[in-house]
């Protein structure tokens, strides 16, 4: 029987930073099962053609150490799916992290031994280990969402999803290819599928507002800046609300004239990028000030895309700005000039079935080598509720989250001791800059467990009334914002039939949260339950 201190699941951003704070600062034997066969987690899987980080290289590093972060030099100012792939493994290695990492190992079941007050995580292959901790670093979107279109076996072209992109990159040169999605992940692909392909099919339910990401190459003399700017940078990101290394406007658009808008919007869309929606404070609480922002980028789509009927196909918005998660793009809006690309409206004609050479609409038929979902993913729960998780009693967590998650501070779950979540549902998550949500996480939990070994205490664990408490202060937050008027939207379940319709992350702000948090550590974790070992 192997006991583990810890077991973290999954070798991402998360699980890297976990490992490295409990072996080398609290001096615990970590074993890390990741299902991958390499470092990377989200990094490791969505390596479609594109593929790119929409936070800038420089703050999409860990900052927890100043010297790791001046060994490494991006080279662009966003970076693509396999320079984050070998930062990863660069971190692994320099902090010998390699040998802690069992890969291929897939976890299907955790289920916890109130007697022995251990966890047992059971492998796909059937091996088990126990451990005191579990930490789950299963990431947020690591679930893919693939729509069921009957009649699959039907078709003979090639399928695949985004999320699960094969590590042999398929040959899509001089192929007939269709996508479905123009998310953040659509918008992607589709400008460099279309480069390939020898005609292009862009199947789109829901339109978005995407921004130019205005990506370049980074100089010698960008990485000396950067190294530099280390503190400063630092110090932005932990103010800012979403962990971004810039400063939030305090100008409102409704009290700005037309003439200055108009001028700090083409500024902020010439820059590129995320802090577009930064461009004014109220953008996300006033709909007369966002609709300044929509459209100010209709108008650009409208004069970047030559067909009417594409443009208006593209502008037909039925959600404010930012109440999705807003895309940054490299040409997407300019690869519809190309002619053998088209965009096909499936809102009103919607998809029916694979056909033996392609897809059938209500009202047409496409002929398709290829199928490519960018669907998107089960997001911020899927991937936990996959697995067979069973706590106190028994008690399993699929029952318990029945009509949505139920945490503390995202980080605990009443009834499942000694788990800890890193950037779960009820956390800032997936609304920020993600390394910096997961190092503030990484960091409270770390401290959380060596103030349970000085303390001599076995087991910790939440309260219903807490997470009932913490329940109503995630919803009370996003009330007053427009994230609640997306339907659709993945914050809110709404891509995935059945799940319930909740809002999952906390919207209050991550510099808010980070507040919040050190203050229940500071109260000596008064808001939990711990148990004394004997
Ligand atoms: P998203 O943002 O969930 O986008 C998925 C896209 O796929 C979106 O356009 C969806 O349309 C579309 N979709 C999903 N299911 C279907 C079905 N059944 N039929 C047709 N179209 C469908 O995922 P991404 O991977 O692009 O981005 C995820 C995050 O990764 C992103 O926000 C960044 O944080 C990085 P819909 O809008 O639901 O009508």
């Amino acid at each position: 029987m192997q006991i583990f201190d810890a077991i973290i699941i999954g070798a991402g951003f998360s699980g890297l930073y976990q490992l490295h704070s409990l072996r080398d600062k609290l001096g615990l034997k970590v074993k890390v099962l990741e299902a991958g066969e390499g470092v990377g987690g989200t990094w490791y899987w969505n390596r479609y053609p594109g593929a790119r980080c929409d936070t800038e290289s420089k703050a999409y590093s860990y900052y927890f150490s100043k010297e790791l972060y001046e060994e490494w030099n991006w080279s662009e100012r966003y970076p693509t799916q396999p320079e984050i792939e070998k930062y990863l493994n660069f971190v692994t290695d320099r902090l010998n992290m390699r040998k802690e990492i069992q890969f291929n190992a897939q976890v299907t079941d955790l289920i916890f031994d109130e007697n022995k007050h251990l966890w047992r995580v059971l492998l796909k292959n059937k091996e088990q280990y126990f451990a005191k901790f579990v930490i789950s670093a299963v990431g947020c979107l690591s679930f893919a969402n693939v729509p069921t279109i009957p009649n699959r076996d039907l078709f003979s072209g090639e399928v695949y999803h985004t999320g699960n992109w094969p590590k042999k990159n398929p040959t899509l040169k001089g192929k007939k290819i269709g996508v479905i999605g123009t998310g953040s992940t659509g918008i992607q692909v589709i400008p460099e599928v279309a480069k390939l392909a020898k005609k292009l099919t862009v199947f789109q339910r829901t339109p978005n507002y995407s921004v130019p990401a205005n990506n370049y190459k980074l100089t010698e003399a960008d990485q000396i800046r950067a190294n530099e700017e280390f503190n400063k940078s630092k110090q932005l990101m932990l103010q800012h609300r979403g962990g971004h290394p810039w400063k939030h406007s305090n100008k409102a658009a409704k009290k700005t004239n037309s003439v200055e808008r108009k001028k700090l919007y083409e500024k902020a869309w010439d820059n590129g990028g995320l802090s577009f929606r930064d461009t004014f404070s109220d953008l996300s609480v006033d709909l007369e000030s966002n609709n300044t922002a929509s459209n100010f980028i209709k108008d650009k789509i409208k004069s970047i895309v030559h067909d009417h009927r594409t443009a208006d196909l593209l502008t037909d918005f039925d959600h404010p700005f930012g109440s999705k998660r807003p895309p940054i793009d490299t040409n997407y809006y300019e690869t519809f000039n190309q002619k053998d690309v088209e965009l096909i409206n499936i809102r009103n004609n919607p998809i029916e079935s694979f056909v033996s050479n392609g897809i059938k609409t209500s009202k047409q038929h496409y002929e398709l080598d290829v199928m490519i979902f960018a669907t998107g993913f089960d997001a911020l729960t899927g991937t936990l509720l996959n697995m067979n998780i069973e706590g106190n009693n028994n008690i399993k967590l699929k029952n318990v989250w029945k009509s949505g998650p139920i945490t503390n501070l995202g980080l605990l779950i009443p009834d499942f001791p000694n788990l800890f979540l890193i950037t779960g549902p009820g956390s800032p998550a997936v609304l920020t800059n993600m390394p910096r949500a997961i190092e503030q996480h990484v960091e409270w939990i770390t401290e959380c467990i060596h103030f349970m070994i000085t303390k001599n205490y076995q087991t910790i664990e939440t309260t219903s009334k807490a997470a009932d408490k913490w329940g109503r202060t995630v919803h009370e937050t996003v009330n007053d914002t427009f994230f609640l008027s997306a339907k659709h939207s993945w914050y809110l379940g709404g891509n995935i039939p059945n799940k319930p319709k909740v809002f999952i992350p906390y919207a209050g702000g991550l510099n808010k949260y980070r507040e919040l948090c050190d203050m229940v550590a500071l109260a000596k974790y008064d808001e939990f339950i711990f148990t004394q070992k004997k």
